[in-house]
């Protein structure tokens, strides 16, 4: 299909208020079009957030700005690209950081339309999103699962936020099942009463920073996968209370005992300079991710890029507020030779649209959480659909 054939028209837009995986208010959002075809969003929301992304407002707030400001604007308006919707919604919010109507506000509605617009036309959102990106795929996404968590995300001694494991195959059906057998083996190491994180890894007190990592393993080990698995780790460092040689010390020993392959944010969000250090270090073989750095904001990518302080990128819609911008801080990551990580935020609900979304680009990777939630699960589920038909 060809996006240009067919105009979509926006007839109504709906917005209720719904309990996020946190049990915070977030907003759900439908657009009806004059067609009849309608599409939803349900806004996740961070908890480790990073200085620079765009300013949410409180959810009753943004039902209200979607109700008087943008509904009033957006009712008739017709759109072929999904371009042309989210430059009419950036300039009636008219600040920078989406302030005055909310990020939260303006993806709810950017996403919805474009669920809506793929229905009209009959395609899946992935293919629609992939119409509006414009490029080819790059590769098939890997997943990440955060199986321990730590720093905000629990109440545990953890300082670090996520430790992840990512299994190398393509297919998501066989990673899943890996997923699946290591957290249950995590299971039974840490019993069935065990404290749980925000994105449902385990998350009880440890002897130190390493030990997550040494029970991953002997979990892994245990089930013949060591040849199929990678780890992640994310810092969110911006959180963590700890001397810099500290953390090159862990992340140095992360390097050696497990070959760590994934590091995100391994420093706070304003230090470039020690970032370009790891990098140089062990970035040839190791990703280097931004996530509170760069905060998917073009402003921030091209310091990063000018720093030398990353070579992959989380991205995440809601940092930026509308699914243009992000396609646009993704095909920026291609220019740079980024990887791209699309990302969940640990505030999620049963929405799936970042599978969609890092389908559609060919996403290096794609950040869920435990499959142990259902707001985690319906992305994982969203993939397999995806993949197998
Ligand atoms: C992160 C995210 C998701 P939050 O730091 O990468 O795991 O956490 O949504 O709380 O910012
Ligand atoms: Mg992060």
């Amino acid at each position: 299909m060809i996006l240009s054939e067919k105009e979509s028209r926006i007839a109504d837009i709906k917005t209720e208020i719904i309990k996020d995986s946190r049990g915070e208010d977030t907003i759900k959002v439908e657009v009806v079009l004059d067609s009849g075809a309608s599409g939803v969003c349900s806004v996740p929301q961070g908890k480790s957030k990073g200085k620079h992304e765009a300013v949410y407002v409180p959810a009753a707030q943004a039902v209200e700005n979607i109700e008087k400001t943008i509904l009033p604007d957006l009712r008739d308006f017709g759109f072929n690209f999904q371009e042309e919707l989210d430059e009419k919604l950036i300039n009636l919010d008219k600040t920078e950081n989406k302030s005055r109507l909310g990020a939260n506000a303006i993806l709810g509605v950017s996403i919805a339309s474009g669920q809506a617009r793929a229905k009209d036309l009959e395609m899946e959102f992935w293919d629609y999103v992939r119409e509006n990106y414009g490029d080819a795929p790059k590769s098939t996404p890997k997943i990440l699962a955060n199986l321990v968590n730590g720093g905000l995300h629990a109440e545990n001694n953890l300082d670090f936020q996520e430790y992840m494991i990512i299994p190398r195959m393509d297919n998501f059906a066989e990673s899943l099942k890996i997923i699946r057998e290591v957290y249950s083996g995590l299971e039974d190491h840490f019993g069935p009463k065990a404290k749980k994180g925000d994105e449902g890894g385990f998350a009880p007190d440890f002897e130190n920073n390493i030990e997550p990592f040494r029970i991953i393993k002997d979990t892994i080990e245990e089930l013949g996968y060591e040849q199929r698995v990678d780890f992640g780790i994310d810092a969110a460092a911006s959180d963590v209370r700890m001397p810099v040689t500290e953390l090159f010390g862990f992340y140095d020993k992360l390097k050696k005992d497990f070959d760590i392959a994934y590091i995100e944010d391994p420093f706070s969000e304003e230090d470039f300079e020690n970032f370009r250090k790891l990098e140089t270090l062990i970035g040839g073989n190791t990703m280097i991710v931004g996530d509170d750095l760069t905060t998917t904001n073009v402003k921030r990518m091209t310091l990063a890029y000018e720093k030398q302080a990353i070579n992959a990128m989380i991205v995440k819609p809601n940092q930026i507020g509308s699914l243009t911008e992000t396609l646009k801080a993704i095909r920026l990551c291609r220019d740079y030779g980024w990887g791209v990580i699309i990302s969940h935020r640990s505030g999620e609900t049963m929405d799936d649209f970042i599978a969609d979304i890092a389908w559609a680009v060919g996403a290096e990777g794609i950040k869920i959480g435990s499959p142990s939630q259902p707001e985690r699960m319906a992305k994982y589920e969203r993939l397999l659909a995806i993949q197998n038909p």
